[in-house]
């Protein structure tokens, strides 16, 4: 066998700055997959095209991810980094899918009607239709497992789909890939409104941590994260929701459990405890930001990462390809 180590994809629209939610719910837990198996991550550059974008600040966005990765412990030599734009095969096989996805299941997809509702002046066609090429990425390197946060998970599950329909059609083409969840970071919500996720594009940079931030900044958001009023460090998700979020991320950058967080800070008052998560999450990313800035100085050594895993990944994605544009009768070049 060419390889007998399993195959995991999984990737991040470059869409803005990194957040604490993309370490702890992705970032993080690849790192920790790479020994394992045979890891290919990918910058979902195209998938961004769905929102606007300033050209510049993608630019700088995929440069800074690219950086980002590698600083938080991706190691470019074990795990396959690149670009998604510069494997042509993702939207070569993003087409063909289109035409196996119905409109009745992408219109049920969660993250359309989220982001239709945000931008509702621009509800294109690729907004609807971003979880056939997402499922392109995963097919494509016959991926059996594909590390996300829970809002990916209903994507991950039309593309079993989508590839259960073409399997049933064609025969064995593409592997049937799981969602893989951590169970620990898997939903960091926004400390200004805990009942949504903590997001890059979210409009209220106050509830956003961001991965290279200041420490003072970082120090100042979790001084002013929202609580409630009853002053108890307890984990109770439905009722204290906010302080459900800082134990989730006070368990995450410390690895403490829930019941030693209750115990650390039972009988005082919210403000240490707020003190005590900002500078667990300022020494978390503190490493981070600093191997960030370093690799951003030197954007040869970026590029040299980036070319080279977009090589290694059209190897891959071209078998697949290949086999589809066959199995489905386009005549061979
Ligand atoms: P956008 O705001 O552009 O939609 P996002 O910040 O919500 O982006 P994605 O790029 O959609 O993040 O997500 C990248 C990966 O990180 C996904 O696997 C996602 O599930 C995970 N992730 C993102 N935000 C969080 C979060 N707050 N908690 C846990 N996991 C997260
Ligand atoms: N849709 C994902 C990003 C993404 C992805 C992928 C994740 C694009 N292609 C393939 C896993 C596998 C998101 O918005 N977080």
């Amino acid at each position: 066998m060419e390889n007998a180590k399993k195959r995991i994809l999984s990737g991040i629209q470059p869409s803005g700055d990194l957040t604490l939610g993309s370490y702890l719910g992705a970032i993080r837990n690849w790192a920790a997959l790479s020994d394992e198996y045979d890891c290919y991550y990918m910058l979902a550059d195209l998938h961004t095209l769905t929102v606007r974008q300033v050209p510049a600040e993608l630019r700088r966005h995929t440069l800074m991810q690219v950086a980002a990765y590698i600083a938080c412990g991706l190691d470019p030599e074990k795990n396959v980094l690149f670009i998604q734009s510069h494997v042509p095969a993702h939207a070569q096989l993003g087409w063909v899918l289109d035409c196996y996805t119905m409109f009745g299941e992408l219109s049920r997809m969660t993250q359309f009607k989220d982001k239709s509702a945000k931008n509702a002046d621009n509800i294109n066609a690729g907004l609807f239709t971003y979880p056939a090429l997402m499922a392109a990425d995963i097919l494509l390197y016959q991926a059996d497992l594909v590390p996300v946060g829970h809002d990916q998970k209903q994507h991950v599950e039309i593309c079993r789909d989508i590839a259960n329909r073409f399997n049933g059609l064609y025969g064995d083409t593409f592997k049937i890939p799981e969602p893989y969840i951590p169970p620990v970071g898997a939903r960091v919500m926004s400390l200004t409104s805990p009942e949504n996720k903590m997001s890059k594009s979210d409009k209220d940079p106050g509830g956003c941590v961001y991965m290279l931030e200041k420490p003072e900044d970082i120090l100042r958001k979790f001084k002013k994260a929202v609580t409630d009023s009853d002053a108890c460090v307890r984990f109770d998700p439905e009722n204290k929701p906010g302080v459900s979020n800082l134990m989730q991320i006070y368990a995450a950058a410390s690895g403490r459990s829930f019941a030693a967080i209750e115990a650390e800070f039972s009988g005082c008052g919210y403000g240490d405890f707020k003190k005590a998560v900002g500078e667990a999450v300022v020494e978390l990313l503190r490493p981070i930001r600093e191997e960030t800035e370093r690799l951003l100085a030197d954007k040869a050594y970026l590029e040299s990462v980036y070319r080279s895993g977009a090589e290694r990944a059209s190897r891959a994605a071209a078998r697949t390809l290949a086999k589809v544009y066959k199995k489905v009768g386009l005549l061979a070049p």
